[in-house]
């Protein structure tokens, strides 16, 4: 379409015609037979990789807060606490290769996310935009939201995205003064790669990794493979008797409860997004997602509560 010119206009014809920066449209239409890249060796890679990788691991060993999923209500989450108070460390743990858990689409494997009023708030706090329809909004592909939320997260220098690892136990404390039900405290997390985690069963002992942190919100969705983590580990450590278990959908009525309900379950453990929905017997909402986005605001505001705010 150019016919081997240049996209882009020049500093002297001082006409924004194109928005990429200068020194990459300098790139284009250049002569690419003498294109070479800069020196590399391959252990410079590899160090570059792992001395930051195990940099992280030894400072996020004492976190903070951790955050279990990274799906639409951890990211939120963690968009929110990162962003507020970048004096805490905050790690957020992915049993995925991919963050964004099931938020990557819309309902049914369709494009749009539809996030209901006031939801919209936090699009507008990302930047992300939407068409108004009245008591709605949606956002023309569910990846925009999720890879912005993504992009902000992962650009707050207090926190640290582990991606590929799973959370497979708790860390817990006799809790002082706790009777019968709920007497311990959470104190952090047991951690592994999540494809060992997975081979447990047909490998030989692969002792796990941890996390301490006074502060564990965990968000890994309703129940499945990975799902409902840490309340599943609750009941199985007898710290709640049993699950209420997802409810049918009922999308007016789901979305209330998931926001009103996000809390500390037991010392320690705030629960948020549809994880929630398999302690409490709440409904599940089907795909509209703005009860994730405000119950990861709202597990920001139980979580700073331990820290006086
Ligand atoms: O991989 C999981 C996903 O990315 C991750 N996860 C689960 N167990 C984990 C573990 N360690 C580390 N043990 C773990 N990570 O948690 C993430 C959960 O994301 P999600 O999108 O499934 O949950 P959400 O609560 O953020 O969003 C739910 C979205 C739904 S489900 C639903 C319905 O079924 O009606 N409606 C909505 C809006």
């Amino acid at each position: 379409a150019t016919n081997g010119k240049k996209a882009t206009a020049t500093k002297e014809d001082n006409i924004p015609l194109n928005p990429l920066t200068k020194p990459l449209s300098d790139m284009l239409f250049t002569d690419w037979s003498t294109f070479s890249f800069a020196p590399i060796r391959e252990s410079t890679v590899s160090r570059a990789m792992t001395r930051r990788y195990f940099a992280d691991l030894d400072a996020y060993a004492e976190s903070d807060i951790v955050i279990v999923g990274a799906g639409s209500c951890g990211l939120s989450c963690a968009y929110t606490l990162g962003t507020l108070r970048p004096d805490l460390r905050i790690a957020i743990v992915e049993a995925g290769v991919a963050p964004g858990g099931g938020a990557w689409l819309g309902g049914q494997l369709f494009s749009a996310m539809v996030m209901r009023k006031p939801a919209d708030v936090f699009l507008s706090e990302l930047g992300v935009p939407f068409e108004d329809e009245g008591d709605y909004v949606v956002v023309k592909h569910a990846a925009l939201f999720t890879s912005t939320v993504l992009s902000k997260v992962l650009l707050l220098p207090n926190v640290k995205l582990f991606n590929a690892t799973a959370v497979e136990d708790l860390i817990t404390r006799k809790f002082e003064g706790g009777e019968g039900i709920s007497d311990v405290r959470v104190a952090g997390v047991v951690t592994n790669w999540t494809l060992v985690s997975m081979h447990h069963d047909d490998q030989s002992c692969m002792d796990p990794n941890t996390i301490n942190a006074p502060v564990v919100i965990s968000t890994t969705g309703h129940d499945g493979p990975f799902g409902a983590f840490s309340v599943k580990r609750l009941v199985s450590m007898k710290q709640i008797e049993q699950l209420g278990g997802m409810r049918g959908l009922d999308m007016q009525s789901a979305e209330d409860a998931i926001v009103k309900n996000t809390r500390e379950i037991v010392p320690g453990l705030i629960v948020g997004g549809m994880e929630l929905s398999e302690v409490d017997g709440a409904n599940r909402m089907g795909p509209t997602f703005g009860a994730m986005a405000l119950s990861g605001v709202k597990a920001a505001e139980e979580a700073l509560k331990v820290f006086d705010l």
